[in-house]
């Protein structure tokens, strides 16, 4: 069964807090671990954020835990998660910190992923096919994140009362493209997509309290002509973007290559 792994054993992104250790046998709840102390920390520039919750959630103002809190999105893909000591308790299992960390919401934080594709085509063309496999070369709209400097799926959170659908495209137009031309192509082009995955994301923010999820769909250009044959311009979340080709020594931010691969299984593409 799954046990995150970017979520441990190091120093918290953007800090100096140090993760207690959890070894891998040590990560679900159900095993004890008594010498287990973690450090709580969420990051100072969090409180009083409008996307962020209240630091301090006392007995008489607890968030609607597992449910629709108003316009925000308090339930979890991984099932309900448990309350201890007035707070959400990640699903997978211990991350060696307490607090929020960097993430805004306790509990489950909601993302969106749009993986963006097309067949990698030769200078004529022609669909390149690997040699090896001899199957099509899978090309997705990759950036680079500023916070770790790896390539990724040009995710998003989704903001309070948005639709995931909105977020998908919103997020891939940000970050990816930054263009205002043919918009009636990007919308018809962003309502065919298909889900590939919704769930934990093993996000290196990720705590004890507080953790990632994501609705990941795939936007399949089959031939090329709609989104794939932009040129592409990294938005402010985005140091980098790129057509990037896709093969299984890819190596992609959090567990977003478990992501693509199920789009490379769907689409019978090269691995
Ligand atoms: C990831 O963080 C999610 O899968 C998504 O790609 C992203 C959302 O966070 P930001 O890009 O807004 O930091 O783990
Ligand atoms: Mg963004
Ligand atoms: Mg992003």
């Amino acid at each position: 069964v799954f046990k995150h792994i970017t979520c441990r054993n190091n120093i918290y992104p953007k800090s100096a807090v140090k993760r207690f250790p959890v070894p891998d046998e040590f990560v679900y709840w159900s095993k004890e671990y008594s010498e287990y102390a973690p450090e709580v920390y969420t990051a100072p520039h969090i409180n009083g954020q409008p996307w962020a919750d209240v630091n301090i959630v006392s007995a008489d103002s607890q968030p609607k835990w597992n449910q629709i809190d108003g316009d925000v999105n308090r339930v979890s893909f991984n099932g309900i998660y448990k309350i201890e000591n007035g707070l959400p308790t990640n699903p997978i299992g211990r991350t060696g910190l307490r607090g929020r960390g960097l993430l805004g919401r306790w509990g489950p934080n909601h993302a969106a992923d749009p993986v963006v594709t097309r067949w990698k085509r030769e200078a004529d063309g022609k669909m390149s096919v690997d040699s090896c496999s001899q199957k099509r070369i899978l090309q997705m709209v990759a950036i680079q994140r500023h916070d770790n400097k790896m390539w990724a799926i040009p995710g998003g959170m989704v903001d309070p009362g948005e639709k995931v659908s909105s977020t998908l495209k919103r997020e891939f137009m940000e970050e990816a493209l930054n263009s205002l031309d043919n918009t009636e192509m990007i919308e018809t082009f962003f309502t065919n997509g298909s889900e590939i995955y919704k769930g934990y994301v093993d996000d290196f923010r990720n705590t004890d309290n507080a953790w990632m999820e994501t609705v990941a769909y795939n936007f399949h250009d089959e031939d090329g002509t709609k989104v794939g044959k932009f040129s592409l311009s990294a938005g402010d979340d985005a140091a980098n973007v790129k057509w990037l080709d896709i093969n299984s020594s890819v190596e992609l931010h959090a567990n977003h290559i478990d992501i693509i691969k199920e789009v490379i299984k769907r689409l019978n593409a090269h691995w």
